[in-house]
């Protein structure tokens, strides 16, 4: 019996690891929000900037918890998806 509850227990583990548990489905997973990045796991976009905090992770490396990474005025957002400008460099 012992057994059995310890097969289910690694089996949970697998599961989690292949499919990581995402509250808000903005492709982190919800303890690293909270233990490695401090966004908030029950908000796809913690800035508040139109880029989810996985894309500002994973796919821009912005910081997903200052809406405007390198201060130009313009928001992480704007400069990815209107200006396609780079939202980690000041544009001159
Ligand atoms: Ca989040
Ligand atoms: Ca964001
Ligand atoms: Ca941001
Ligand atoms: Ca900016």
């Amino acid at each position: 019996m012992l057994g059995f509850f310890y097969f289910l227990l690694i089996l949970l583990s697998v599961f989690e690891k292949f499919f990581p548990n995402t509250t808000d489905g903005d492709g982190l997973p919800d303890v690293d929000e909270e233990n490695i990045y401090f966004t908030n796991p029950n908000n796809s976009d913690s800035d508040d900037d139109n880029l989810t905090d996985g894309e500002e992770i994973n796919t821009y490396s912005t910081d997903p918890n200052d809406s405007d990474s390198d201060d130009d005025n313009l928001t992480d957002g704007e400069e990815v998806n209107t200006h396609s400008t780079d939202p980690n460099v000041i544009k001159e």
